[in-house]
């Protein structure tokens, strides 16, 4: 049998919603709060969901998003309020206390895993329908008039079975089916990648400092974040390519310690390393972020790299714009919020995506003339973990923004609004 076609419908719902990510859930605890008929089909298995550690830096707008549907409780509680980021280059460090800057916000801090096992918890709670182990294959008949759209889904080992709704919503993430079943040309994919890349690490370990820690060094860029009382997380930039265990930890907290100029400004807290992740810094959006019946939010819509952190903050906020959109169409029989909800969308993707690619420029020695859609060609330097310069690599221009960000305090408000805005 083609395992993209199934026969007969298995269940049906007015929205079903692929992926329970921030994006699904807190749409799915919308939708089902305002009556709305819908399922959540999540391809991982329900003991596997809340455990996987991404995001941590909450907007306050995200939290106002969570507080109006209710969905803030865990977060109210454990959340641990922060406004501080430390900038350490060869000319010393400077601090700003951004939450005092701009509009006056800061972040809260609390991991991805426990807002999704909250958000899980809550749906379930008021008797939302999910099911897991539930791989959506290929969404169809997004674009087919009368015919209304359907998904099929593989469940075990059996054949796939499908599910029709009138409304597919794609949460389900960078490499999730929604994307896929876009037909080439339907819609476009604007992509940036300036050649970076970062070992993402979690270390079972306290925070080193109170205050996000960005550090610009010849031999390439160290960060450093809070998560927990416990647990921290750590960038470092490395080659493209580079394997993710091909370093022991001590050699890690070595490299750590000697970007972040420890011998400076004092000793990071060290602990296993309970994580390790290459990723590149590579941001993409399609447009529009629709494909008939088919919306899509969150990593579907647009990847950000993790430079800014507002990956999962965007797609709190998409969620609840279609949320309200389908909302509209469902109960009011009114499609004008559907219509203008990728424009309304892209609006924000888009200054995400700009701040993010500010702050890459910021920290890493990079183009300044990059290609916006193609990927800048770099090569390896075994002088550290730092891409080799192309012939435009114009690092000086870095630094006079570093020093500006020290030293004005337009520059500095504007960063605040920026770096907590979404
Ligand atoms: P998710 O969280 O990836 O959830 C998608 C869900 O869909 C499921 N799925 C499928 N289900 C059914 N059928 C299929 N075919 C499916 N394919 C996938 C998956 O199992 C999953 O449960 O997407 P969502 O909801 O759009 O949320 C996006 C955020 O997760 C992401 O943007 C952030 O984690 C990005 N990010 C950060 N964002 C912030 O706002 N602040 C941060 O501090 C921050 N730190 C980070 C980050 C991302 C990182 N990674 C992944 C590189 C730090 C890191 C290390």
């Amino acid at each position: 049998m083609d395992s993209q076609r199934a026969g007969a419908v298995h269940g049906t719902a007015e929205v079903i919603i692929l992926g329970a990510g921030p994006a699904g859930l807190v749409l799915g605890n919308i939708l089902r709060a305002a009556g709305v008929d819908c399922v959540i089909l999540e391809r991982a298995a329900r003991a596997d969901l809340g455990t996987r550690a991404r995001a941590g830096f909450l907007a306050a707008n995200t939290v106002r998003v969570l507080d109006r549907h209710d969905l803030s409780d865990g977060l109210r509680r454990h959340g641990q309020p922060h406004s501080t980021c430390e900038f350490r280059t060869d000319g010393g460090r400077f601090r700003l206390d951004y939450a005092s800057l701009g509009r006056g916000e800061g972040h809260t801090v609390y991991p991805q895993q426990y807002l999704v096992a909250d958000l899980l918890a809550h749906y379930e709670g008021a008797g939302g329908r999910i099911r897991f182990a539930a791989e959506a294959l290929a969404v169809r008949d997004a674009d087919a008039g009368r015919t209304p759209p359907s998904v099929t889904v593989r469940t075990g080992d059996g054949d796939p079975v499908r599910w029709q709704g009138r409304y597919v919503a794609g949460c389900d993430g960078r490499h999730g089916a929604a994307r896929r079943s876009i037909p080439p040309g339907a819609v476009r994919r604007h992509r940036i990648d300036l050649g970076v890349s970062w070992l993402g690490l979690l270390a079972e370990a306290p925070p080193s400092l109170d205050a996000v820690g960005y550090a610009v060094h010849s031999r390439g860029f160290a960060g450093h974040m809070a998560r927990t009382a416990q647990v921290t997380r750590y960038y470092l930039q490395c080659a493209r390519g580079t394997a993710a265990v091909d370093r022991s930890d001590a050699q890690l907290w070595d490299e750590l310690e000697l970007r972040m100029r420890a011998a400076d400004h004092g000793p990071l807290h060290r602990g296993r390393f309970l994580q390790r992740a290459v990723f590149d810094l590579e941001s993409d959006v399609l447009e529009p972020l629709r494909h008939g019946s088919l919306f899509l939010a969150g990593d579907a819509a647009s990847l950000l790299s993790p430079s800014a952190a507002k990956g999962a903050n965007l797609a709190v906020l998409e969620a609840e714009l279609l949320a309200d959109a389908l909302f509209a169409a469902l109960r009011h029989g009114s499609t004008d919020a559907l219509d203008g909800y990728s424009a309304r969308a892209l609006t924000h993707v888009r200054q995400a995506q700009r701040f993010s690619q500010w702050m890459i420029r910021l920290l890493h020695d990079v183009p300044d003339l990059a290609p916006a859609t193609d990927t800048v060609p770099t090569t390896v330097s075994d002088s550290g973990d730092r891409s080799e310069p192309s012939p435009y690599h114009t690092p000086l221009q870095r630094r006079p923004c570093l020093d500006t960000l020290r030293t004005s305090r337009a520059e500095q408000d504007w960063f605040a609004e920026q770096y907590v805005g979404v």
